[in-house]
């Protein structure tokens, strides 16, 4: 398969200025047609006169130019393509084709979710649905037209206003969407069913009335009260913090069973995996309503950073999700405790970034060339693209980014644009040359940041020096230093923050953060007027995505655990002392746990001044991927054995600490969804975490009772997967309650299957295989898949890279059974084997014998394609 390249970018030869689309739905078989007006693009090159038109599974009934039919020899029709040779400068096109929905295993295009019909267009999905342009800089004015069976599908809905409906008489109905703002195809969306709606309305800052829907599946109808209050704090919030208001008379969700991702921002008409909308107390986590109310956001948010103005192409991507979701995670931290949220994004940033950006997939945050767009949707373009845009807030400011992004919204809205032109307006805002920070978007690897210091206690000097690194890889070359804010600390024997007096300073120095700006090689910074040796609080808030690599002493670490002022670095403390620890028990399982980590421990799960919610991240260990992560050779074994070890240990030290941690923060009350009592549950469950590592009768007791008695999911399901890892009859009942009560609720079925799949047990993959055959199983729904498949070959390291590879088998049929249905999630799954050189050589031997093996079948898709290829390297 080609592949695409960024340099090679040209304008489109022409351009739609009107789109008219009328549809006669019916799973079977779809009628679409499609009139376009259609222009040459002024600003393009001029090509060989022929008009080329993305299309891909269609069958074409008819095509017309300005109402003449054409005859065969003036167009072509191709598997991906429709040439049409020799048109005039300014035409009328039409087009009709057919279209087979039920088909559509893949999810991309027009598809059946249950009995509903619903569309995904992005990234190149609007081909599968007609003959277009499908490039998001041809932007476009739509009319759609709906026409269906009125019992089948009542409820019809697509981009924009509604412009009326009619009855047919004949059993069917119509109607008539218009959207007045130009949009690229990829935004298009549809959909039809029995929904039921729920209601509500929203009066923007300027006084517009807005009506809000939510369209779920019947039986959900008592689920979507959290979403839609989320819905409602998303849109104040973009007015209070950007002085966005959204745009149209209506915003519609509509939540779908069957969705590749989280949600898709069509717009006017969302479309959402059924996860990100529904929840109830008993059937959703707490994590699970953070979800909801973080995706929502983020959706609503790019109205205006995607919608309004969008990608100027996909090696653009980034422009709008790395903006995106640093605008969903403000609003999260926002609305809950930011200190909280800052480590949550941090942790997904180091388990799924980090890894990738060091790994064979790895790609800059604009990516310069693709196979496979799909591909593209990483947490590279999403998490570290929202890093850059933290960082370039903190090189301006918060009242000078908010003048750059009101430039940017004035000056690019309605149309499709670049990364440059977003950064240009920081730097027109600011006046600052960010010409170096580009750097960032370009340069693929995590750069690293070696920290030295010293002393000078004659003269009062504490001399801090940095050097970055980002190490060249095969494809990825390094191009020179980067422009890094690092936001640093000095703290006093006493834990408190000094000030941060640089010999050269003309101005008074700020005491707490200040931020320093790195830009060559290696940079020293000599801080004066000190009276005895300081700790350094280095990278505060994580004010950059790199790797710090600093020789902080086990008591340096502890002070500041116990004493910075920064909440983000009292918790990275905290890890990078228990990473030190369990890497130490990793090479040397007999090492002692030292008295003072324990003592550390106790005093952050009695500290009875600091938020549960804190106290909770501070007490979880890092992950067995994150410790993999760190080693030249990941010792799979060696470190399951060193983690569950330690927390042996810990709760040999502290069962009573955890036993009244555990009584202190049960809920007293109805549940609550506060910051507050989210935090009270996460420190509760995390105590009996530790209380069942031993699988103590007590502990399992209490367990089992929480399970039994629980009233919310966050309970019920942390008390299941504790049994479960537990294993035995308590296990066996508790797994079956939890199926009898929920087996009619596909959401809450989904966390069935991932317990199991996540489960520590020796026999997790023989349960899992098992579980493919059960009954309510199948490939073809998305999460379903993650919950069993993914879940056990992403989150459950010890056993998937079971030494016999009985693992990656299992795997490798996963990915070749699922191909030809469903790409998209083929290739996500297929990612678990990226990091296969970091393992031993027999593993690394199994691991690649799946990727040739996958290689090997006669046909594969280009999105499994790319992925084993690169992963082969
Ligand atoms: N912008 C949306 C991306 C998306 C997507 C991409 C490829 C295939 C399927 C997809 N569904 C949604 C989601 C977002 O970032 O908001
Ligand atoms: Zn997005």
């Amino acid at each position: 398969p080609p592949t695409i390249h960024l340099k090679d970018y040209r304008p489109p030869e022409f351009l739609i200025d009107r789109v008219e689309l009328r549809f006669e739905l019916d799973a079977e078989v779809t009628r679409v047609e499609a009139l376009l007006q259609m222009r040459r693009n002024p600003a393009a090159t001029r090509g060989d006169g022929d008009l080329h038109l993305d299309g891909e599974q269609l069958e074409l009934e008819h095509v017309a130019i300005d109402g003449r039919p054409l005859p065969p020899a003036e167009y072509r029709v191709e598997s991906e393509a429709l040439i049409l040779h020799h048109v005039p400068d300014r035409f009328r096109l039409e087009t009709r084709v057919r279209i087979h929905p039920m088909l559509n295993t893949a999810l991309e295009g027009l598809y059946q979710s249950g009995t509903l019909l619903c569309t995904q267009c992005e990234a190149q999905g609007f081909r599968r649905i007609t003959y277009f342009l499908d490039r998001p800089d041809v932007m476009a004015c739509y009319t759609t037209t709906l026409v269906a069976d009125k019992g089948r599908y009542p409820v019809l809905l697509a981009n924009g206003n509604p412009a009326g409906t009619e009855d047919l008489g004949d059993g069917r109905h119509l109607a008539r969407w218009e959207d007045p703002f130009p949009k690229p195809s990829y935004l298009f969306a549809l959909v039809a069913g029995d929904l039921h709606e729920v209601a509500d309305r929203f009066t923007t800052a300027s006084g517009r009335d807005v009506a809000l829907r939510l369209y779920v599946e019947p039986e959900n109808h008592d689920k979507c009260d959290h979403a839609m209050r989320s819905l409602k704090k998303a849109m104040r919030w973009d007015e209070e913090r950007y002085g966005r208001e959204y745009d149209l008379d209506v915003y519609l969700i509509v939540a779908v069973g069957h969705f590749n991702m989280g949600a898709m921002e069509n717009k006017g008409l969302n479309v959402f995996n059924a996860k990100y909308v529904l929840a109830r107390p008993d059937t959703a986590t707490d994590q699970d309503f953070l979800g909801i109310e973080g995706v929502i956001a983020h959706e609503y948010f790019h109205n205006w950073t995607g919608n309004r103005i969008t990608c100027r192409d996909w090696f653009q991507l980034s422009l709008k999700e790395g903006f995106t979701v640093y605008r969903d995670q403000e609003f999260s931290a926002d609305m809950g405790s930011r200190d909280v949220k800052r480590i949550a994004d941090v942790r997904t940033l180091r388990a799924r970034q980090f890894p990738e950006d060091a790994g064979p997939l790895a790609h800059p945050v604009r990516p310069e060339s693709y196979i496979e767009i799909n591909n593209f949707y990483t947490a590279t373009v999403y998490e570290k693209g929202a890093e850059l845009v933290r960082m370039q807030v903190l090189l301006l400011g918060p009242e000078v980014f908010r003048r750059a992004t009101d430039l940017y919204f004035t000056r690019h809205d309605g149309a499709a644009v670049t990364i440059e032109d977003f950064v240009r307006c920081m730097e027109e805002a600011s006046g600052r040359d960010l010409t170096q920070f580009m750097r960032w978007y370009s340069q693929a690897g995590t750069p690293e940041l070696t920290v030295t210091d010293d002393w000078d206690a004659a003269d009062g000097v504490y001399t801090l020096t940095f050097r970055q690194q980002t190490a060249p890889s095969a494809n990825h070359p390094s191009l020179g230093p980067l422009h890094i804010p690092v936001a640093i600390g000095l703290l006093d024997g006493a834990g408190r923050d000094l000030p941060l007096r640089i010999a050269e300073d003309t101005a008074e120095p700020p005491s707490g953060t200040r931020v320093l700006e790195l830009r060559r090689e290696e940079a020293t910074y000599r801080f004066v007027g000190l009276r005895a040796r300081p700790v350094p609080s280095l990278l505060r808030g994580f004010s950059a995505p790199v790797r710090v690599r600093y020789d902080y002493s086990d008591d340096d670490l502890m002070f500041l655990m116990a004493h910075d002022s920064d909440g983000f670095n009292r918790w990275d403390a905290a890890q990078t002392l228990a990473q030190r620890l369990l890497l130490r028990l990793v090479a040397e399982p007999e090492a002692a746990v030292p008295e003072g980590f324990v003592a550390a421990f106790r005093r952050a799960l009695t500290d009875h001044e600091a938020d549960p919610a804190l106290r909770a991240e501070v007490l979880k260990l890092p992950s067995e991927a994150h410790l993999g992560e760190q080693m030249a050779i990941v010792d799979v074994d060696g470190i399951h054995r060193a983690r569950e070890g330690l927390k042996q240990a810990i709760l040999a030290a502290l069962r009573d600490e955890f036993r009244a941690a555990y009584e202190d923060h049960r809920d007293a009350g109805p549940y609550e969804l506060t910051p507050a009592a989210i935090g009270r549950r996460a420190l509760k469950n995390l105590a009996l975490g530790y209380l069942m590592q031993d699988g103590d009768a007590e502990a399992v007791d209490l367990c089992t009772a929480q399970f039994e008695a629980g009233t919310n999911m966050t309970d019920v399901i942390a008390a299941l997967g504790l049994l479960v890892d537990a294993g035995g009859a308590p296990a066996e009942r508790a797994l079956d309650t939890f199926y009898r009560r929920w087996s009619g609720d596909p959401l809450v079925l989904d966390k069935w299957f991932a317990v199991q799949a996540a489960s520590k047990r020796p026999d997790a993959l023989a349960r899992v295989e098992a579980l493919l055959g059960h009954e309510a199983f199948t490939l073809r729904n998305p999460n379903r898949l993650r919950s069993l498949v993914g879940v056990f070959c992403n989150l459950n390291p010890v056993r998937f890279h079971a030494a016999d590879g009985a693992g990656y088998r299992f795997l490798g049929d996963r990915v070749l059974e699922l191909d030809p249905l469903n790409p998209q999630m083929a290739s996500r799954l297929l990612q678990a084997l990226a990091r296969w050189r970091c393992y031993d050589p027999d593993r690394q031997a199994r691991m690649r014998a799946q990727l040739e093996r996958i290689l090997d079948a006669v046909e594969l898709s280009k999105d499994v394609y790319e992925v084993a290829s690169k992963t082969l390297g």
